[in-house]
């Protein structure tokens, strides 16, 4: 059974109590049921955190290599400024799918990069909480078509 880590960076924990016009008017605490029931469905396990501090998330993404799989993240901000977490996705080279709830490339110019897209295997932007569980369904087929292909 994969087991998978969710994580969720900074200002996401103010979900579904501000800008419901751009982030929905789900909790993250119903974000990460939603996903609990799909990885129930998939026959998958997923644990969540959220932070709002860079390093806590870096640590997260090291700690991450003796007990996941892969790793679904939405780095928030973070996604347009980080270059340690994208170190740290790569150093420990998990498979990893980035999601956005809003579509960045809609949104402001500086919202149009990502420091986490070239070391991750997807990127799902723009379908609001439904981002995750296409992210999580993406990233459990893929971790499938690994196990397939090498054994
Ligand atoms: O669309 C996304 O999921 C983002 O990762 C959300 C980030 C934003 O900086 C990225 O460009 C795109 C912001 C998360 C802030 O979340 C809030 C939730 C409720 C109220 C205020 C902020």
């Amino acid at each position: 059974m994969f087991s998978i880590l969710v994580l969720h960076g900074p200002n996401l924990n103010l979900l579904g109590q501000r800008e419901p016009g751009i982030y929905g008017s789900l909790t993250l605490e119903a974000i990460d049921r939603q996903l609990e029931e799909a990885a129930a469905v998939l026959q998958v396990t997923v644990s969540s955190l959220q932070s709002n501090h860079e390093g806590f998330l870096v640590d997260a993404i090291h700690d991450a290599l003796e007990q996941y799989h892969g790793i679904l993240i939405n780095a928030g901000a973070y996604t347009h400024t980080s270059i340690a977490l994208r170190d740290a996705i790569a150093a420990v080279a998990l498979p990893t799918v980035e999601v956005h709830l809003s579509n960045i490339y809609r949104r402001e110019p500086f919202r149009h990069h990502s420091y986490i897209a070239p070391v991750a295997i997807g990127q799902i932007s723009g379908f609001g909480a439904d981002s995750y569980r296409l992210g999580l369904h993406a990233l459990v087929h893929h971790l499938k078509q690994l196990e397939l292909s090498t054994g």
